[in-house]
């Protein structure tokens, strides 16, 4: 299907328009419920706020960094509805990241949760005028949005663009200078009009809820863009752990519930005695979802996960499947009006069957502010998401590795997630990591590092032994090792190079 969207339009004020006044939108655990009419009224009085004394302008980059809270779902449809563009951050970026990330997008204002300023005033960005909210302070943003400061007429949606940006998303990758992904007002409709129509299907009665913080655009997606398109409600949780999850589940009735691999395999441990017969979608992205974590939930709760790839690049997930059509072990086929196939290193599509590097293209493309980095990820039109895939002769796309996460062991091409998923079948393995050691004999050997269960020996022996059963021998680890946890990122993706020893070494 075609996107057609008109050549002016704001996302936010499409987003807010339409529901009833009444209507739930966001809930938390701690009771507070806003309905639509309630947000509108509140984005409005935060529009007047910054377009007044707060001096944005449209084009303006605002940064937007707190917990997930109502507060800050409000502040990011304000800003977009001035006309202004969200500049959005992690929660646990520290102040160099922030300098960084101020310095690239030209940021000169910033809405923070008072809960997470000291970072941001540690980061010294010159010229940055901050505006805090959350707090007892008297000239808080959100004590002036309330007390009238803000006039209470609603606020005319600045006139934008279709094609103007409104957000700019930035990826750390796993290491280097960050990058800011420019999506414009038509790619933040583009998402729920394609992955959450076409896949999660919504509907105006269900409640949303999810790990993923707004500050990662898998959240923003997921738990305010993808609601709010349908007229449905979020409970927005600030701590999302697993063991917040299972409870707030049950009692909030949540139907679509967004987190990542990690997250299902904790929750299978937690299960007991918690009542998840509310939920009726489960999706899965940010990490390839193993066909045993996927099993494992299926068995214990009888909901299919639906498991997607997505990328900050391309605001959210662009391969996927629905329902009866997911096929466990591969993430799916093309999000309707997205398209995909698997090419070589110069661009020549790979057989079916094949490994080669992703390659999509659809509704939203990459668009790195001031990076050139932006020639290698757009090659040819296409958006080269640099994951290793095979498409199946079923049209399926299976994932076997992040293109840099692929081990040549004396020739042998391994892919780490396939021997990951190997150890995750054991039933004491509740976290792994495989990585390609250097070795002067066979240019890499495999070595895994499996957390295990508490209680559970650390038995190498008997692991290997279990893994010999699993997979062809020259793929399986030559070291296992038993770390207490693994190290990832602030959005929850392996950080497998830093189980390596440094370069040089
Ligand atoms: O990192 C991902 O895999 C992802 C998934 C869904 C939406 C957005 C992102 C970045």
């Amino acid at each position: 299907p075609e996107l057609r969207y008109p050549a002016r339009l704001n996302c936010a004020a499409e987003l807010l328009t339409g529901p009833p006044a009444d209507r739930p939108v966001f809930r938390t655990p701690s009771g507070e419920s806003w309905s639509y009419g309630l947000l509108r009224a509140r984005v409005d009085r935060l529009a007047h706020l910054l377009t007044g004394d707060l001096g944005v302008v449209p084009g303006n980059r605002v940064l937007l960094r707190g917990p997930t809270t109502p507060w800050l779902a409000a502040c990011w449809l304000a800003v977009l509805k001035a006309g202004a563009v969200a500049v959005t951050v992690l929660a646990q970026q520290r102040p160099n990241e922030l300098r960084a990330i101020c310095d690239i997008a030209r940021v000169r204002h910033a809405l923070c949760d008072v809960r997470a300023v000291d970072d941001l005033t540690k980061a010294e960005v010159p010229g940055l005028r901050i505006t805090t909210y959350g707090g007892e302070a008297p000239d808080d943003l959100l004590a002036r949005a309330e007390d009238g400061t803000a006039p209470g007429t609603p606020y005319p949606a600045v006139d934008t663009a279709a094609d103007d940006v409104a957000l700019i998303a930035f990826t750390s990758g796993t290491t280097g200078r960050p990058k800011g992904c420019m999506h414009f007002h038509r790619d933040v409709l583009a998402i729920a009009d394609t992955f959450s129509r076409h896949v999660l299907r919504p509907r105006a009665d269900d409640v949303f809820a999810g790990s993923p913080p707004l500050g990662f655009t898998f959240g923003l997606g997921g738990l305010v863009i993808f609601p709010m398109r349908a007229g449905a409600s979020t409970l927005l949780l600030e701590q999302a752990g697993p063991r917040q999850l299972l409870p707030a589940v049950a009692e909030h009735r949540v139907s679509v519930l967004f987190t990542a691999p990690t997250a299902y395999r904790a929750m299978l441990d937690e299960l007991d005695g918690h009542d998840v017969t509310c939920l009726r979608r489960c999706v899965s992205a940010g990490e390839n979802l193993p066909a045993a974590t996927w099993r494992a939930w299926h068995e214990r709760t009888g909901l299919r996960i639906i498991n997607g790839i997505g990328a900050t690049e391309l605001l959210h997930i662009f391969v996927s499947a629905a329902d009866g059509d997911i096929r466990p072990g591969t993430t799916g086929v093309p999000v309707p009006g997205w398209h995909a196939r698997v090419q070589d290193e110069d661009g020549a599509p790979v057989p079916d069957g094949e490994p080669g590097l992703l390659a999509v293209r659809g509704p939203v493309g990459c668009r790195y502010l001031a990076d050139p980095r932006q020639r290698e990820y757009v090659r040819g039109g296409w958006n080269i998401t640099g994951d290793t895939y095979v498409r199946e002769p079923d049209g399926y796309f299976r994932y076997v590795a992040r293109a840099d996460d692929m081990i040549i062991s004396a020739g042998y091409n391994i892919a780490g997630p396939e021997v990951e998923d190997a150890l995750l079948r054991h039933p004491d393995v509740v976290e792994a990591a495989v990585v390609g050691r250097p070795d002067a004999h066979r240019g890499q050997v495999v070595v895994a590092h499996a957390v295990l269960r508490e209680g559970a020996e650390r038995d190498a022996d008997a692991l290997r032994a279990f893994l010999r059963a699993e997979l062809a021998p020259y793929k399986c680890p030559r070291e296992i090792l038993f770390p207490d946890a693994l190290p990832r990122t602030a959005t929850g993706k392996l950080q497998r190079y830093r189980l390596l020893p440094p370069p040089g070494r």
